[in-house]
C-alpha cells in the first residue's frame, strides 16, 4: 500500500504536479504511512530522477524549478505529521543550519531541519546563499551547539573547509560540532575538510546530531 503512495508521489514530482503531490501526501497521511518513508521513497526518487534527466539533456532549468515546488508541497503537508509523531518538545541542543553562499538548493537542508525539529533540536534556519561569515555570525549570536551546511554544487563545496578555518581563526573550533551533508559531499571530504560528522540524509543527520550530543538513539 505504501509503495503506491512512494510510487505515486515520485510521479507527481516528475510531471511536476504540485496539486496532485500534495494531494497523494495528505493521502498518505491520513492512512498511515510514515512522513520519512513519503520523503526518502517518493520526493527524494522523483527529484533524483528529474536531476538525471538535467544530466543527460532530457529536462532543463524550468522543470527542475517545477519539480522543486511539487516537491515542496508535498513537504508542507508531511511537515505537521512529522512533528506530531517526533519529540518535537525536547530540548536536545541547538542547530544553526544553512544552505552555503552562491547555492540556492534548499529541499534537503529543510527536511534536516524539520527532522532535526522533530527529533528535539532547537533549529535555527539561516536558509540558503550564507556566507561563513553569516552562518557564523549566527552561530555566535544563537550560542548553538551544532552548526550544520548544506550543499549541493560541487562549486560551493570549498565553503566547508574554509568555515571550519574560520572558526579556528576566531578560536572557537571546540565550540560546535559541524555536521554537513548534500549530494557531492561524503564521510571522507567532511574529515579531510575537518568536520566532525557527514550524514547522507535526514535520519542519519538526527542521529549524528544526537551522538555528538552525547544523546543516546
Ligand atoms: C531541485 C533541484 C534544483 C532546484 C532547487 C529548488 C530548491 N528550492 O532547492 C533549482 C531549479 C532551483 C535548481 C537550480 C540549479 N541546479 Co539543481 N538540482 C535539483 C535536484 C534535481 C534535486 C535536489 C533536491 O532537492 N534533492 C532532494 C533532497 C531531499 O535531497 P538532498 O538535497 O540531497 O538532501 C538530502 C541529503 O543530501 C542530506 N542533506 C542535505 N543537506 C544537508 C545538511 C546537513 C547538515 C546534513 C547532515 C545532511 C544534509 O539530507 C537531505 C534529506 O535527506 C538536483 C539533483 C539531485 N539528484 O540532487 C539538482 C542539482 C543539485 N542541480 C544542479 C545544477 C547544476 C543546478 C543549476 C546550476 C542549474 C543551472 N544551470 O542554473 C542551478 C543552481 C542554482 C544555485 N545557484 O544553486 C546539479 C549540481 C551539479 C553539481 N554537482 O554541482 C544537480 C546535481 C543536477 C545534475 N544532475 O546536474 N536545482
Amino acid at each position: 500500500m505504501s509503495q503506491t503512495h512512494f510510487d505515486n508521489l515520485r510521479d507527481a514530482i516528475t510531471s511536476l504536479n504540485a496539486a496532485s503531490a500534495a494531494d497523494i501526501a495528505t493521502k498518505a497521511i491520513a492512512e498511515g504511512v510514515e512522513p520519512v518513508d513519503l520523503i526518502t521513497n517518493g520526493i527524494r526518487t522523483g527529484l533524483d530522477i528529474m536531476g538525471e534527466k538535467f544530466s543527460t539533456g532530457d529536462c532543463f532549468l524550468p522543470e527542475l524549478m517545477l519539480a522543486g515546488r511539487a516537491a515542496d508541497s508535498a513537504v508542507a503537508i508531511i511537515e505537521p505529521a512529522m512533528l506530531a509523531s517526533g519529540n518535537a518538545d525536547e530540548k536536545l541542543g541547538k542547530v544553526v543550519i544553512a544552505t552555503v553562499k552562491d547555492d540556492l538548493h534548499d529541499i534537503g537542508k529543510n527536511i534536516v531541519a524539520l527532522m532535526l525539529r522533530s527529533a528535539g533540536f532547537d533549529v535555527i534556519d539561516l536558509g540558503c546563499d550564507k556566507s561563513k561569515e553569516e552562518i557564523f555570525a549566527a552561530a555566535e549570536e544563537n550560542n548553538a551547539d551544532i552548526v550544520g551546511l548544506s550543499t549541493l554544487m560541487t562549486t560551493c563545496m570549498a565553503i566547508v573547509p574554509e568555515f571550519i578555518e574560520l572558526l579556528k581563526a576566531k578560536g572557537v573550533r571546540d565550540k560546535y560540532k559541524v555536521l554537513v551533508g548534500g549530494a557531492p559531499l561524503n564521510p571522507q571530504f567532511a574529515a579531510e575538510a575537518g568536520c566532525d560528522g557527514y550524514a547522507a540524509d535526514a535520519s542519519k543527520c538526527v542521529e549524528m546530531a544526537k551522538e555528538l550530543m552525547g544523546i543516546a538513539a
